[in-house]
């Protein structure tokens, strides 16, 4: 038998929490619970939380710093390998379908076919996801969810078994605009999804970039009625793409070659969308840096939640090599998680760092997680066991901050249900599951650290960053 084929699902945007299986009871994702049923599944960061530079870490197996690509319109350095170049060296046939947005085009880079590649293969502008694309003489036309995934299930069809192939499957969502079709569009309508527990109407301080494109999707402070309406449109999105995404899983089935296949399914990194008083990506909370990762198939483990695992988007590449028994070509310089996955070890790496431009830089061990913000010199610290959502900031708690508009617990009941809405005149929806479940007021979220100990933390993963910064040649350097 071949060497597995590999089908790879790429999303855009789509953050961790979005998958019913994995404890969000608000959204329907049946295909996704699947695939979480059958196989493995990990939250790997994304060095730098923007499209170009995290989707050149999963072509490079190397982090942003170390492939050339750390921003928008940086490409990648061209001595470097490719995913699609060492799997084409290693006999399999390379199909990419969709989103590429980074330098050139994609048969360029190792691919020996492309369909409906965006932007680059657009047969007029494009009006959302409501896209033309020139094909064999013919114009296509259609939302860009479906349109990718018709190109990879007639890719399917056609895929030969007698050599291996790899297939990038990059859809457009659920980046906005938010424009799902019918049913999908309405579908969250009379359920829609609660505020998320670290909804805040504005975020703390300055981060440096507060005014960039995704943060300008809402207005300010965020309106709860608002950010309801952004949750409920970015569900409905991403419940299209589960349904999508399960039509070509249903023909891989037909094909007969589902047996011999990995399937993986990723984002390119995660989305605020309401939570720390934040629209967009760029920022280094875990709903923006870190990603949904599933692995499944023949050898993988079924059912296995590797929640301890650290690891990056560039390791994902020499994941997949080692899977398959593929060399690693010498460029890649990420650490395969298979170890991990075969349950020898809980975690590949130790400690990980993040950066956002020159605006924010990230360190975390297993538990703790500080992000530093070099343009005012602040500091955060959390817990992210006791803590995963990030409401309580140890080197500062919000629960005292004057810009929080969280309010203290002494004051009235109704007051202390939920932060005040900054339009007074509009009311929030009846089903607002928010109300009364702030975790700002929650003692759960009392700082389990004393200050003594947050010291020593500080110190200890300011060390890692600033290694790691040398070693990556970051010209940001932490105080
Ligand atoms: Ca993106």
């Amino acid at each position: 038998m071949n060497r597995p084929n590999v089908l790879l699902f790429i999303m855009d945007d789509q953050t961790s929490q979005t998958i019913g299986a994995l404890g969000n009871p608000h959204i329907s994702t049946p295909s996704l619970d699947a695939l979480v049923g059958a196989g493995c599944w990990l939250r790997p960061y994304t060095t730098v939380p923007v499209c170009q530079p995290a989707r050149a870490e999963l072509l490079t197996g190397r982090n942003a710093f170390q492939n050339g690509c750390r921003w928008f319109g940086e490409p990648m350095d061209p001595e470097i390998t490719l995913l699609p170049q060492a799997l084409a060296d290693a006999g399999y046939h390379c199909c990419h379908v969709g989103k590429w947005h980074n330098e050139g085009h994609p048969r360029e880079k190792g691919y020996h076919e492309t369909w409906r590649v965006f932007p680059n293969d657009l047969a007029e502008p494009y009006i959302g996801h409501w896209q033309a694309y020139r094909e064999n003489g013919k114009i296509v036309i259609g939302h860009s969810t479906e349109l990718f995934c018709e190109a990879t299930t007639e890719f399917l069809h056609r895929a030969t078994t007698t050599q291996p192939w790899f297939c990038y499957c990059a859809l457009l969502s659920p980046h906005d605009p938010r424009t799902a079709p019918e049913p999908w569009k309405s579908m969250y309508d009379r359920r829609p999804p609660p505020l998320p527990p670290n909804y805040m109407p504005e975020h703390p301080f300055d981060n440096g970039d507060m005014m960039i494109r995704d943060e300008r999707l809402a207005g300010f402070p965020r309106r709860q009625e608002e950010v309801l309406r952004h949750r409920a449109d970015y569900y409905a999105m991403i419940s299209h793409h589960d349904h999508s995404i399960g039509q070509v899983l249903h023909a891989l089935d037909q094909t007969g070659q589902r047996d011999n296949t990995l399937v993986v399914f990723t984002s390119d990194h995660g989305l605020a969308v309401g939570c720390h008083g934040l629209m967009g990506k760029e920022n280094l909370y875990e709903h923006s840096a870190r990603v949904p990762l599933i692995l499944q198939g023949p050898g993988i483990p079924v059912g296995k939640r590797c929640d301890e695992c650290l690891c990056g988007h560039y390791d994902l590449m020499p994941t997949l090599m080692e899977y398959l028994g593929v060399e690693a070509p010498t460029t890649s310089q990420g650490l395969s998680y298979m170890p991990v996955l075969r349950g020898e070890i809980p975690t590949v790496r130790q400690t990980l760092c993040a950066a956002y431009r020159d605006c924010m830089r990230m360190a975390r061990d297993g538990r703790f997680k500080m992000i530093y913000y070099p343009h005012i010199g602040r500091t955060q610290l959390f817990d992210t066991l006791s803590d995963p959502d990030e409401t309580n900031d140890r080197m500062t708690s919000w629960r005292s901050h004057p810009e929080s508009r969280c309010v203290p617990p002494s004051l009235s009941p109704t007051q202390q249900s939920c932060p005040p809405d900054p339009d007074p005149g509009r009311s929030a929806p009846p089903n607002n599951s928010f109300a009364g479940a702030h975790p700002v007021f929650n003692p759960a979220y009392e700082p389990a650290v004393r200050p003594a100990e947050v010291e020593a933390i500080i110190q200890r993963l300011r060390s890692t960053l600033a290694a790691w910064q040398e070693e990556n040649n970051d010209p940001v350097r932490a105080s």
